[in-house]
């Protein structure tokens, strides 16, 4: 699917995922709709959704940018049609089923993400999920179209930041900006969904594969402004060259993804899962999976999002307790109580956590 713009995630109760975030960190919502899950592969409740919702939790996390409502009708000043893949349902040979959902709305600071499964077969055999930022045509004046398809990112807030005018000879996105997109995991697989725990065997980590998929909706290697910063299979992000030790990141033939193996440390959203922070590991945005592994997000891939024109916002680890000993002599058994009442006190205020 071509490049388009808007997604949102569900707010999501803050997971073991995050440390700490800076104020206002919360802004960016990913809506996972779950309309188009025909196979009920993503039930409410079931291991699959808590996966995928902790995937989109991470992007909330790391992605400060404010992006504008998407509206449509009358009132709103023109018409606004979505269309993208149906997660679930093929619709001939190596094609899935387009979907298009006409006067489309999107609140404020979210990204719209349709979900589902199906047998990926017809991609091949080894095909672990397909995804994409969703399509649009915007029906309206020029304030409209503008708004709707920059969302208000962009050096001047158009339609022109977020799409090239002429991917040759006029290439002006500098930013990105969608609804959404759509992520289609293979139906077939021994899924390993656990969160806390790592995949064995031959087992594909869906985590690792909803953070890979959830970056292509965002624009990782199908963005025209991430296209604008491709040469041949070189990447020329600063941000990404900067992560990189200061080299131009090499990419896969094509340009989707970093070059095959690509290595780069965990990010810090990732403190509280495994493998941890700071670990050297394959990116996530390198091309394949080796199953029974997992792969979180790094400091490349964040740095390749942020290139294509999403603010990053620096993870906030908040300081340890500070631990002091008890001042309170112990002279007798009803003190002790007395002491113990307020060591407990000390401990809701947050301060001066007794051993
Ligand atoms: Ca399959
Ligand atoms: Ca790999
Ligand atoms: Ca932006
Ligand atoms: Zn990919």
């Amino acid at each position: 699917m071509p490049p388009s713009n808007s997604s949102s995630l569900r707010r999501l109760a803050p997971l073991t995922l995050l440390v700490g975030l800076a104020p206002g960190a919360w802004a960016l919502t990913v809506e996972f709709n779950y309309d188009y899950d025909a196979s009920g592969f993503f039930a409410p409740g079931s291991d699959a959704r808590n996966a995928l919702e902790a995937a989109g939790a991470f992007f909330e996390a790391a992605i400060g940018d404010s992006l504008g409502a998407i509206e449509s009708g009358q009132g709103a000043g023109g018409f606004y049609t979505a269309f993208f893949s149906n997660p679930s349902v093929f619709q001939s040979g190596t094609t899935l089923q387009t979907e298009s959902v006409a006067n489309f709305a999107v609140a404020a600071d979210t990204m719209r993400v349709y979900v589902g499964a199906v047998d990926l077969d017809p991609f091949s055999t080894g095909t672990l999920a397909v995804a994409g930022p969703g399509a649009y045509i915007v029906n309206g004046g020029s304030a409209y179209r503008d708004a709707m398809v920059s969302r208000g990112q962009g050096a001047n807030q158009s339609q022109d930041d977020i799409r090239n005018v002429d991917d040759l000879t006029n290439q002006t996105a500098n930013d990105f900006a969608t609804w959404g997109g759509f992520m289609s995991f293979d139906i077939d697989r021994a899924w390993h969904f656990g969160i806390d725990t790592l995949p064995i065997g031959s087992q594909p980590d869906f985590l690792s594969v909803a953070l890979h998929e959830l970056g292509h909706v965002f624009g990782l290697g199908t963005a025209d402004s991430w296209n604008n910063l491709v040469s041949g299979s070189t990447f020329f992000g600063p941000a990404a060259t900067a992560a990189n030790g200061g080299v131009n990141p090499s990419l896969q033939n094509g340009g989707a993804h970093w070059a095959a193996g690509t290595l780069s440390s965990v990010a810090d959203y990732a403190l509280s899962y495994i493998p941890n922070a700071g670990e050297t590991q394959e990116t996530a945005f390198d091309p394949n999976l080796t199953l029974g592994t997992r792969k979180l997000m790094t400091e490349l891939d964040l740095a390749g999002l942020e290139d294509l024109g999403w603010e990053i916002v620096e993870p906030v680890v908040e300081p340890p307790p500070v631990v002091e000993a008890a001042q309170v002599p112990v002279p007798g058994a009803a003190l002790w109580a007395l002491a113990g009442g307020l060591g407990l006190l000390a401990r809701r205020s947050g301060r001066g956590q007794g051993g």
